[in-house]
C-alpha cells in the first residue's frame, strides 16, 4: 500500500540501541562473575572468544556517555546471570548488583531509561551441568534470579525482557553456542527445554506484575516473515511451516499461553512434544506480557521439502535456514541482495513483519534488534566511512514508519549495536556498531571509542524523531 502522506513517529517514540552482556562486558572471571555456557563453548577458528570483547564492563562510563550524546531514549542491555548468581543460584554475588546498580544509575543520570534483557543466551554454566534448560530446577533458577533483578534494580528499570531469541537458541543453538554438545536426542531433547523457557518466561511475568505493578514486560524472539519460494501451493503451505515452527510457536505461547497447533502438529509427527507437567499450562495462560520485542536481519524464504534428508542443511548461521524433511526446506530468495555475511537485507520485509505480528497479537511492538553486520575500515584520521550501516537503518526504519502508517503500534527501535561488540559467531570483525572499538580479532590494541558516520547520522534521526534520514 502507498501513502500519500506518512504518520510520523509518536513523540515519545523510543530511540536507542541495544547491546548484550557477554558480547559488550568483557571483564568474564571478575569480581566473582560465575562461567557461563558461552565462556565454555568452543570458538570458531580465527574468531576471538568473549574474554575481553568491547570492555564495557571498565569503559561503560565513557561508552552511556556517547550513547547520550546520540540522543538515545532507551539502553537496551542485558544482564550477566552469572554476575549475580556465579553458579545460577545459591547466593548473591554483592559486587555483580553492584555493577548494575552503577550501569543503571549511569543511563539514568543522563536521561537515558534503560530496557533490560534478563537472559541472552549465556546460561550459567554450574546450570548447564546439571542438565541446563532440560532440567526443571533450571526454571525455578531463573525464576529466583528474576526476583533478585526486580527487588534490586526494580525501583529503575521499567522495561524488562524475558529472553532473547529462544527460537533462535531452538533452532540454532549449535551456532550460537548455547546447546550441550552432549544430547543424545537433541531435537526431542531441545523441544523439552523450549517447553521449560516457556514456563521460566510466564513465571518471570507473572512475578513482574506482582512485584513491579508500573514495570512493563515482554518476549524478544526472532520474528521474520517467511515467504514461499514461488506461488506453487506445496511451496506456500511450507513457508506457512516454517511460520509457524519459528514465530509463532513463541509469540503464541507468549501471549495466548498455547501451543500453536501446527507448530504441535510437527512436534507430534516427528516425536518431540514434550512432557507437560500439571498445572503448567495453568501457569502458561495466567502470564500476559505487556508488549512484544522483536529482532529482525533478515526474512527468509523456504520451499517445500518431499521428506527428503538431504533437504537438511547444518549452515551454522542463526539466519540461515536449516531445514527439515517433509516440512519446508531453506530457499534463497532471488529478489534480495546479500551482506557480505551471506543475510538476505530486505527492508520491505521487515514492514510485512511489523503487520504480521501486530495483526495477530495487537501488542504494541518494541524493536530490540536491526542492523548490519559489516567489516569496517577504520581510516587515515580515526575516520569511519559506514555508509552501508547508514542506508541500511535508514530502508529499514523508512519501513518501520511506513508500518506504523498501516496502523501498526510501534514504540521504539533499538538497532544492533549501541557500539561494536563481538558477534555471536564470527568475531569482532563482524561489527554492528555506531562507535567502533579499536581492537582486532587477536589484538586487543588501545580498545579506544570513535565515532563512526552512522553516529552523526543516527544523532540526527534521532533529534528529528525519524523526520531526518537523509
Ligand atoms: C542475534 C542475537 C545477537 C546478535 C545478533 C547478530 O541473533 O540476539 O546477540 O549477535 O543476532 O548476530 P551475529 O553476531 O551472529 O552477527
Amino acid at each position: 500500500m502507498k501513502h500519500e502522506r506518512r504518520k510520523p513517529f509518536p513523540n515519545d517514540f523510543l530511540w536507542g540501541g541495544s547491546t548484550s552482556a557477554y558480547q559488550v562486558e568483557g571483564a568474564w572471571n571478575e569480581d566473582g562473575k560465575g562461567p557461563s555456557v558461552i565462556d565454555m563453548a568452543k570458538y570458531p577458528e580465527g574468531t576471538t572468544d568473549f574474554k575481553v570483547a568491547s570492555d564495557h564492563y571498565h569503559r561503560y562510563k565513557e561508552d552511556i556517555a556517547l550513547f547520550a550524546e546520540m540522543g538515545f531514549k532507551v539502553y537496551r542491555f542485558s544482564i550477566a546471570w552469572t554476575r549475580i548468581y556465579p553458579n545460577g543460584d545459591g547466593e548473591v554475588n554483592r559486587k555483580g548488583i553492584e555493577f548494575y546498580d552503577q550501569l543503571i544509575n549511569e543511563i539514568r543520570k543522563h536521561g537515558i531509561e534503560p530496557i533490560v534483557t534478563i537472559y541472552h543466551f549465556d546460561l550459567p554454566y554450574a546450570l548447564q551441568e546439571k542438565g541446563g534448560w532440560s532440567n526443571r530446577a533450571t526454571i525455578d533458577a531463573y525464576e529466583n534470579y528474576c526476583k533478585t533483578l526486580f527487588e534490586h534494580f526494580g525501583d529503575r528499570v521499567k522495561y524488562w525482557l524475558t529472553i532473547n531469541e529462544q527460537n533462535m537458541m531452538i533452532l540454532h543453538g549449535e551456532a550460537i553456542g548455547t546447546v550441550d554438545p552432549n544430547l543424545k536426542n537433541p531435537k526431542k531433547e531441545l523441544y523439552q527445554q523450549n517447553h521449560h523457557m516457556f514456563v521460566a518466561q510466564a513465571k518471570a511475568m507473572a512475578l513482574c506484575h506482582r512485584m513491579l505493578p508500573d514495570a512493563k514486560i515482554g518476549p524478544a524472539p526472532n520474528i521474520v516473515t517467511i515467504y514461499p519460494a514461488s506461488s506453487k501451493p506445496k511451496d506456500v503451505l511450507a513457508a506457512n511451516n516454517y511460520a509457524a515452527i519459528r514465530n509463532w510457536l513463541y509469540l503464541d505461547m507468549a501471549v495466548y499461553g498455547r501451543y500453536n497447533n501446527i507448530a504441535w502438529a510437527y512436534l507430534e509427527e516427528k516425536g518431540y512434544t514434550p512432557t507437560i507437567l500439571e498445572g503448567d499450562m495453568e501457569i502458561l495462560q495466567n502470564a500476559k506480557p505487556d508488549f512484544i520485542a522483536f529482532n529482525y536481519y533478515t526474512s527468509q524464504t523456504v520451499a517445500a521439502s518431499e521428506g527428503n534428508e538431504e533437504d537438511v542443511k547444518q549452515t551454522g548461521d542463526q539466519h540461515i535456514t536449516v531445514g527439515e524433511p517433509g516440512v519446508y526446506k531453506g530457499a534463497s530468495n532471488p529478489h534480495l541482495k546479500r551482506n557480505e555475511f551471506g543475510w538476505e537485507i530486505d527492508p520491505v520485509g521487515f514492514r510485512t513483519t511489523l503487520r504480521e505480528i501486530y495483526d495477530r497479537y495487537h501488542l504494541p511492538l518494541i524493536v530490540t534488534e536491526n542492523g548490519l553486520g559489516a567489516i569496517d575500515q577504520l581510516e587515515e584520521g580515526d575516520v569511519i566511512n559506514d555508509t552501508y550501516r547508514i542506508e541500511f537503518l535508514r530502508n529499514h526504519i523508512e519501513q518501520m514508519q511506513l508500518a506504523i502508517s498501516d496502523g501498526v503500534e510501534v514504540f521504539g527501535f533499538c538497532p544492533w549495536s549501541a557500539i561494536d561488540l563481538v558477534s555471536t559467531h564470527q568475531g569482532i570483525s563482524k561489527r554492528y556498531g555506531f562507535i567502533y572499538v579499536n581492537r582486532d580479532e587477536f589484538d586487543l590494541k588501545d580498545l579506544r571509542r570513535i565515532r563512526k558516520q552512522s553516529f552523526y547520522w543516527y544523532k540526527q534521526v534521532i533529534s528529528s524523531n525519524g523526520a531526518n534520514l537523509d
